[in-house]
This record gives C-alpha cells, structure tokens and sequence, in this order.
C-alpha cells in the first residue's frame, strides 16, 4: 500500500478543485497499481531527478514518468467529503469520511483564504469570515475523533493495565496502530504532558484531549493550502505569516488558477509546467478577448504574486512533511531492466530509515520473503537486509524467491 494524501477542509473551500487541479496534469499516465481506486481517489506527481541521466540510459518507466531526466513520482490523493462543524459529534460525518481520514499518512487542509464561506461552508461576503478558525476547527473536530477512538472501552483498557501489570504506554500504541503511532510515541506523549502511567483511569477528558492532540500532530502531519489567494485581500493574505509564526506550514494557493493553466495547456494555447511561476502564449490569435484576460489575471494576481499556484509545491511539501525518500528497484544491476526488460521501471516512496528488505517487501511479498541480499547498483557493492536506504538510490535486490 502506497503513500496517501488526504484533500481535507470544510465545504466549498476548494478541496474538489485542488483535486482535480493536482491529479488532472498527469492524468494520462495513471498506470499506477492502485488496490482502491475510485472517483475521489487520485494520482499526484512529485519531481525528482531520474537517476537516467546520471547512467546514461532511456528509461523506461511503469509506475512513474520522465520527461527531460526528471522523474514524476506518484503518490496518491483523496479528495476528503467536506467536514462541518461537530462533525466529530456524529453530525454530517460519514463512515466514508472517518475511512478516508484514517486511510491518509499526511493531510493538506484546504482553507479558503477569501474569507468568502462561512463555518458550514455556505457562501458569504467576502472577508466576512476569518479563515484562521478554519484551522483551529479541524484540528478540533479531529482530536475529538482520536480521542473517541483512545477513550473506547477506556475502562477495561485502564483495569487490563492494573491487572495484567502491562504498560498503558503498550496498550495504547496496540489500540492506535492503525494510525502509525508507535509505543515511543506514547511514551514522550505521556512524558511531556505530565500524565500519571499508573493510574490511567484517572486521565482527565482535557488530558485526554492534550494527547490525542499529541496523537494528531505524529500521525496525521498537516500543511495548510491558503487557497482561492487570486481573489483573497492583501489583508486576509496577511494571515499566513501569522499562521507560520505559530509554526503551520502554510502555501498560498489558487486550485482554479491551476485548473486553468492546466486546460489551456491541454488545449495547446499555452506551455505550462505545473510548479512554474510563468507560462508561454503559443496560440494567441485563437484565443478570446476573455480567455486572454482570464490568463493576464492569473499571471498578475498568481503567478507573479506567489510565484506560482502553489499546487505543486504543496505536493512537494507533503513528501517533506512526511520525509519520505524515493529508491529505484532493479532485477537486472547491468542494464538497469526488471523481469521485463523495462529500464528504471519503478520508483517508490519509503519512509526515511527504511532498509534494503523493506524495499524487497514493498515490491512484492515474495521477494521479501526470500531475500537474500541487495546490491547498491551506484557502488556495486554488496548490502544487507537492514542497511538504510539513501534518497535516490538504484537497488537490486536478489532473492530465491
Ligand atoms: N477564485 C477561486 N475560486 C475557487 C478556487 N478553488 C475553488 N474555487 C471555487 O470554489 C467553489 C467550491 O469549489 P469546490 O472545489 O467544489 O469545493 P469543495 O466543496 O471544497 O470540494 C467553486 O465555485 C470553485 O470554482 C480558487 O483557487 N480560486
Ligand atoms: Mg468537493
């Protein structure tokens, strides 16, 4: 299963948009073995340098795309149904919601910046609505959900600990596994926020609410997507640096600006590579009067502005967020093929520290099983299960599987 971004925020923020925007460029090359594709699940591109150049071979990639040495690595999107206030207390949350938020390693929280939809997310005036409560709801909505899941048969859990004389530390990590959380993790939770590891049931519902938020911040690390910032004020804009003081990643971004940049390039009226801060006129007689303005405003009040539309970058600030490294798996060490005989076929996210055996397993259970060693194709030189893979790295792996 590979890595999972999900789309979140209120209604008409811009969450399908942003979607859209950032799955469409690439849609073409969707070939990504997906086990649960549907509508609201999609396919985002991170660029990386393909190690191509470097070997001096064409590539030829499966689950990823080169263009001109950069590798466009996939990592999948899900466009989260839009969330409402006490959500958390069973309104308006769906079980198609809860699966997808438990389903996403990162969250990118789509916030209109505009100021121009109220807390439900009905359209208001514009600036009448203060975004930077946006951020403190979710956050909100979805402590109360983690802490719903850690208060679930609380007592028994806490009597179990007593009895059985096991660590809550242990029991609690067993409960949260799902969502990434480690033993350790609780551990420093508990540390830090001073809470007594022999008398669980004696946890207050605020100290409750302190560690899922604890939880959160490790298992669903978030990045704020300033979004709809070609019509935000200068004022509401000002916002970000507040956020950023307190330590949010925040990119402003505009999803439309980027829908558009990406049909006019599919249409052949412009040259555009998402993530640039520029695009190139290519068809400029057959364009509209309103097509052309349309473009002039996004180039003005985007593109020069921002220096780009921030989609792009918020893909890539995920990845970051998540510190993740790519590896490229080989059968074949002299000519870089799989069984195949395609050249660089695959390249694959993993978590930092992730180790020559882990690849083997994340590209199929068998090879895991029987691996025997690993070669780092670079130095040829011969590697164990646990060495850590580096960023960028070429590894064959061999196996009697
Ligand atoms: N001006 C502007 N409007 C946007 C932007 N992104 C989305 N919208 C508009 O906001 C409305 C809601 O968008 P949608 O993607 O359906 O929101 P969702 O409910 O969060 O999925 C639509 O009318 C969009 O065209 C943006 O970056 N700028
Ligand atoms: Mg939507």
């Amino acid at each position: 299963m590979g890595m999972q971004i999900g789309i979140v925020g209120k209604p008409n923020v811009g969450k399908s948009t942003f979607f859209n925007a950032a799955t469409d460029a690439h849609a073409e090359i969707a070939n990504y073995p997906f086990t649960t594709i549907d509508a609201n699940h999609g396919v985002m591109y991170v660029r990386k340098p393909c190690p191509c150049k470097e070997f001096k071979v064409t590539c030829t990639p499966h689950n990823s795309k080169c263009t001109s040495g950069t590798r466009f690595v996939p990592i999948e999107a899900i466009d989260v149904a839009g969330l409402v206030p006490d959500a958390c207390k069973g309104r308006g949350l769906g079980n198609k919601f809860l699966d997808d938020l438990r389903q996403a390693h990162a969250l990118i929280h789509i916030v209109d910046a505009s100021g121009s939809t109220d807390e439900e997310g009905n359209p208001c005036e514009p600036g009448k609505y203060d975004p930077l409560k946006d951020v403190e709801f979710l956050e909100k909505e979805i402590n109360y959900w983690l802490m719903g899941i850690i208060k679930k048969s609380w007592e028994s859990v806490a009597k179990r600990c007593k009895l059985e004389g096991k660590k809550i530390d242990r029991m609690l990590a067993e409960k949260l596994t799902g969502l990434g959380i480690r033993e350790e993790h609780i551990h420093t939770a508990i540390r830090k926020l001073n809470l007594d590891a022999d008398s669980p049931l004696k946890w207050t519902d605020d100290e409750l609410l302190n560690l899922s938020d604890f939880v959160r911040k490790i298992s669903k690390p978030m990045l704020i997507a300033f979004n709809k910032c070609d019509v935000a004020s200068d004022e509401l804009m000002g916002k970000v640096d507040v956020l950023r003081k307190k330590g949010y990643i925040v990119v402003p971004t505009s999803s439309e600006a980027e829908l558009a940049l990406n049909n006019a390039s599919k249409k052949g009226f412009i040259d555009y590579k998402p993530g640039s801060n520029d695009f190139k006129m290519l068809n400029e007689d057959s364009l509209s009067d309103k097509q052309k303005k349309a473009l002039g405003y996004i180039k003005d009040h985007v593109l020069q502005k921002y220096s780009s539309t921030g989609i792009q970058k918020c893909i890539e600030e995920s990845v970051r967020m998540l510190d993740l490294i790519v590896v490229y798996p080989v059968e074949d060490e002299t000519h870089l093929t799989d069984k195949e005989g395609r050249i660089l076929p695959d390249a694959h996210f993993m978590p930092r520290g992730s180790n020559a055996k882990d690849l083997a397993y994340k590209v199929h259970t068998d090879l895991g099983d029987h691996f025997i060693r690993a070669v780092d194709v670079r130095t040829h030189r011969v590697i164990g299960a646990d060495h850590e893979l580096k960023d960028g790295d070429v590894i064959r792996i061999v196996s009697d599987a």
